[in-house]
Formats: C-alpha cells, structure tokens, sequence
C-alpha cells in the first residue's frame, strides 16, 4: 500500500505553502532545533517528496505541524523548501493560520505559533493576519561587494528570521518579466557572498538577497525582488525579509515605531509592516510585525508509492 502525506496548500501574496497535516514523520516532542536536526538527519526524503517535483515545486515552502512545547501554543511548525529547512517563514506563517482556520482548528483572534527560531505571536481576521516575528536587526551596513560580471554592490546584512543581504545601489528593472535577469544578478551576488566569505552571525549562510526600487503603486513604499534559498523568486514581499528591511529602515531612523511601511512584491501583491522597540533595552533589534492575506487553495492527498521512480522527488 503507498504512504499517503496528507497536505494542504495555500498561497500568501502569489507565494504557495504547502502544510502537512498528517502522514509527516514523527519527531517527537523535544527542542525545536533537535526536531529539525531529526529531520534533516533521518527523513530528508520525506522532505524532498512533499516539496520537489513531481508533486511540488522550487517555489513552494512546506511547513510540517508539530506538536508545539507548551499547550497555550496553537501549533508548532518546521519550514522547509526545495533546498533545505527554514528557521521562519513569514508568508508561509500566514498561510498556516488561513490553513489551521480552513480545519477549523483555530478561529479569529491571537495565537502563539513555535518555529524552530522562535515564537511568533499572530493576530488573524478573516483572510488576514498579523504576525509580530522574531527580534530583526541589522548586523552590517553599506558592505561593499565586488561581484563578477555585475560590478560593485553595496548592501546591508539583517536578520529578519533568516539572513538577507538588501541590496542599496543599483537601478534594477523590477518586473515580472524580469525574473530571469534578476534572478542571475541575485544568484551572482549570493554566490560572492559566499566566495568572499560574508556571512550573519556565527557564520551562517546569507541565503536570501534583495533588490529593491520604487513601488509601481504608489499607495505602497517600495517594491523588492527575494531570491529565496534553493535559487526561486518569492511572489510575495516575503515576511522574513519586510522584517530585515524594516530593521534596516529602523537602525537608519527612517521609519519609526509603529509607522506604516507597505512593502510590494515584484507580483504587485503587499505586505504591511510596523516595528516596535524591543524589550531588551540593551539589544539593537526591532520586533517587526508583518500583515498579509492568504488562500487556501487545495487539499491534497501526496501518494507516495515504492513502484514510483520518482517518489523521493526528482534529484536534483
Ligand atoms: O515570507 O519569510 C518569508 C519567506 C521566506 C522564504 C520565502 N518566503
């Protein structure tokens, strides 16, 4: 008999999230951080099955329900994409509440939700929800790149649930049909990055780039491009990074507590954002909130069958 995963997608802004509701591997219930490593460690393939194709695809971010580590938590989730596990994931965090409301297992109002970095508080009404992420700041500003075959870059390096470096110079054609050549530039830029040994802290991989140019609405403040992990765009403004970008505009004195900033994705879709101080007189990060729509948009059984030459996924 195949396995069945049981899964449900939605999509924040355009950007699908893919949530395993039954059929993902046990993780048992301790630390976040071991239940990743477990995981990574002993069930990858399950990993690779539910988020590559056949059945998925480069853009999706799956997002395995587990239990959380304290009951007043609504869920604990781990993110993962095509290329590895993420610590959070803004969008897909809106999609989880669109998706734990389509089960019936939450309603309107607030909620805790573990991550693998943190606990992330969301407010939700209707199709709508706010998520206060995990402590943004910026770690690095005006770092001057050389990246071959583009020229000189300047940016800031922020944490916002995942590193980001914010590209700053530029004057980038910030449209859809210019996927391809903003995905070459910010590939480029990762990859220097990378070879000039930039990193956040404790030296963990900038995996996440951003460009950024005018808003084509100008009801909103700015439109980016993100290239995420595994080399896809993210069709929303994307959480994690509105939340670095917000640090950034924070550290600056550009945008102040509780001031609106509207961030469009190079879909056109837009996520809000506010920032208030952190409790922590003594630490330089921002703890950014994050508004959004999403849509549940399937209910899906995966088949996994053994017969399938493909049921792990296609290697990449
Ligand atoms: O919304 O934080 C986000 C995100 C990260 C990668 C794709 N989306």
């Amino acid at each position: 008999m195949p396995d069945i995963i049981k899964v449900i997608d939605s999509h924040t802004g355009g950007e699908p999230t893919r949530i395993v509701i039954e059929g993902g591997p046990d993780l048992g219930h301790g630390p976040f951080a071991n239940r990743v490593e477990q995981f990574r460690q002993h069930h990858d393939h399950l990993r690779r099955a539910i988020i590559t194709e056949p059945r998925g695809s480069d853009v999706m971010v799956g997002g395995l329900l587990v239990p959380p580590t304290q009951a007043e938590y609504s869920a604990g989730i781990i993110f993962f994409n095509n290329h590895d596990y993420l610590g959070m994931c803004g969008h897909g965090t809106i999609g989880l509440m669109s998706t734990l409301k389509h089960l019936g297992r939450i309603e309107d109002g607030s909620h805790l939700i573990e991550t693998p970095v943190g606990v992330v508080a969301c407010r939700m009404e209707h199709h709508t929800s706010t998520l206060e992420n995990v402590p943004s700041y910026r770690l690095a500003a005006n770092v001057t790149l050389e990246v071959p075959g583009i020229g000189t870059v300047v940016g800031d390096i922020a944490w916002g649930g995942n590193w980001f470096f914010l590209v700053k110079n530029g004057n980038y054609d910030l449209t859809a049909s210019n996927v391809s050549e903003l995905t070459r530039v910010t590939l480029a830029i990762r990859t220097a990055l990378s070879d000039q040994g930039i990193t956040g802290s404790s030296r963990q991989w900038i995996d996440h780039v951003e460009l950024f140019g005018p808003a084509h609405d100008p009801d909103n403040d700015s439109r980016n491009f993100v290239l995420c992990p595994g080399g896809a765009y993210d069709r929303s403004p994307c959480g994690t990074g509105t939340s670095a970008k917000v640090a950034c505009l924070a550290a600056d004195g550009k945008l102040q507590p509780g001031q609106v900033w509207r961030q469009e994705s190079i879909i056109g879709s837009v996520f809000t954002a506010t920032y208030r101080q952190s409790n922590d007189p003594s630490s330089e990060s921002v703890v950014p909130s994050i508004t959004g729509s999403a849509f549940v948009c399937g209910e899906t059984d995966l088949i996994l069958n053994p017969n399938d030459p493909f049921c792990m996924g296609i290697p990449s």
